[in-house]
């Protein structure tokens, strides 16, 4: 027997083509001026604003809308210093060991490398636990499309805060479980990334890179 109860969708707004096609190409350039950013400033940003956008990722579509996902939003500088020194101890071990020489080779156009001072200058890093399974009275139960909940959070995540005003930085230190340990979260949630945010340092400076062209990303039958 279904349980579902259904309301009128009142929430959707249609728009003639014109329009439609006008906020579409509006969006695309809001969003194509979005970039990584490595150079942050420590210049504080209201905590109200970091809420917006994480109740904005929160209206993610999920597996069975059980919202596999919980954020942890760092502003203790003990805490930024902790996780910059765990980060760092796996970037060294990553560059020097771990990586294979294809995949430095790949990632030489970001010039990126084992230190990772923005996780401590930025005013915010937020880490992103996925709930693997759940811990219920009963014991475990499992979640749903886990990966793919918490990867469309997360964009719809860097997205607002892009459109607020605000720089990120996508971080993935591997492996991550050292995260678990600092911030004390259970061992249903592995850590998905962190999310460096702040404004960029006023010398920033960004890779020259570039985005395929539709016809590279998208095949139409
Ligand atoms: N996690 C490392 C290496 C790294 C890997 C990929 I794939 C990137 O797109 C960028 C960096 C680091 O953060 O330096």
């Amino acid at each position: 027997m279904s349980t579902a109860k259904f309301v009128p969708l009142t929430s959707y707004q249609e728009y003639p083509p014109a329009e439609m096609a006008h906020r579409a190409a509006s969006w695309r350039a809001e969003m194509q001026r979005r970039r990584t950013v490595r150079d942050f400033s420590n210049r504080p940003v209201p905590r109200e604003i970091i809420e917006a956008c994480l109740l904005t990722a929160g209206t993610a579509p999920s597996g069975a809308n059980l919202q596999p996902w919980h954020f942890v939003v760092v502003r203790d500088p003990a805490i930024k210093r902790q996780i910059r020194a765990g980060a760092e101890k796996e970037e060294r071990e990553f560059y020097t060991t771990r990586a294979t020489p294809e995949w430095l080779a790949d990632l030489a156009p970001l010039g990126t490398d084992a230190d990772k001072p923005f996780l401590d200058i930025a005013p915010y890093l937020i880490v992103i636990f996925a709930e693997a399974y759940r811990v219920l009275p009963a014991g475990r139960r499992a979640n749903y499309y886990v990966s793919e909940s918490v990867g469309i959070a997360t964009g719809l995540l860097i997205a607002a805060l892009h459109h607020a005003g605000l720089a990120t930085l996508t971080h993935t230190p591997s492996p991550m479980g050292f995260l678990n340990e600092i911030l004390h979260r259970p061992k249903n949630e592995k850590p998905f990334l962190v999310l460096v945010v702040g404004y960029p340092a006023e010398d920033a400076v960004v890779p020259v890179l570039g985005k395929k062209a539709l016809e590279e990303i998208a095949t139409w039958v």
